[in-house]
């Protein structure tokens, strides 16, 4: 079975690339300054790739990941996550619901879903999700069929009322960051304001030193 899932996505950041928006334009180089920086969790999410160039990555990343301790979730394609050996695959409200992707991965693999509202939550939990992806927080130029952002209070809402880890997404950076860990979510993932830096690693720090500044 899964284990300390809850205690997994009590990690600060949750780092997800995006190859286009970085400033070295190269993944792998993004992915290991990531795991160098701290980064305990990393999603691959590249959605102007090929299956196979997102495959051959994939397995390259996860090799990157294992011996540094790093769980390594894919995005959107449950049989890359399951050739690739992931140790999670994430998926969205078009893709297979949690329960059928259970099917296909078997018991140890960590399934994220994204969920806008405390119904998708719900339906994400009944379904077998291991986690929540909730946003955007904020408004975000990334994904642009992300909608309005939801907002501080939704993610309070759902952190306070339902037993599932919630990662918060869209729209944050070190000035947010604290924000959103003031409502109750330790974990946020960031694709632009980290895959953006060119120093990824005292991106973190900084990040990291607000957040213990901060004293939440
Ligand atoms: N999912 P950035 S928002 C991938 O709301 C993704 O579910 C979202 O990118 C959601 O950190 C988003 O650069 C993009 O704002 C987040």
């Amino acid at each position: 079975m899964r284990k300390n899932v809850a205690e997994i996505f009590q990690t600060d950041i949750y780092g997800v690339t995006c190859e286009s928006l970085s400033a070295c334009k190269d993944n792998l180089e993004v992915v290991r300054r990531m795991i160098d920086a701290g980064v305990k969790i990393i999603q691959y999410r590249e959605k102007d790739k090929t299956k196979r160039e997102k495959y051959e990555e994939c397995r390259v990343i996860r090799e990157m990941c294992k011996p540094a301790g790093v769980l390594f979730i894919v995005n959107d394609d449950v049989d890359i996550a399951i050739l690739s050996k992931a140790g999670g695959v994430h998926v969205g409200p078009d893709d297979l619901p949690a329960n059928a992707v259970r099917k296909l991965v078997g018991e140890e693999m960590i399934i994220g879903v994204s969920a806008d509202t405390p119904a998708d939550v719900e339906d994400a939990m009944v379904r077998g999700a291991d986690y929540v992806g909730v946003g955007p927080v904020f408004k975000t130029g990334t994904k642009a069929d992300a909608g309005e952002p939801v907002g501080l209070d939704l993610i309070e809402h759902i952190a306070k009322n339902y037993k599932i880890p919630l990662v918060a997404i869209g729209g944050i950076n070190g000035e947010n960051i604290v924000d959103v860990r003031r409502r109750g979510v330790p974990c946020s993932a960031m694709v632009s304001a980290l895959v953006s830096c060119a120093d990824v690693e005292a991106e973190v720090k900084k990040i990291r030193q607000l957040i213990a500044e901060s004293g939440c």
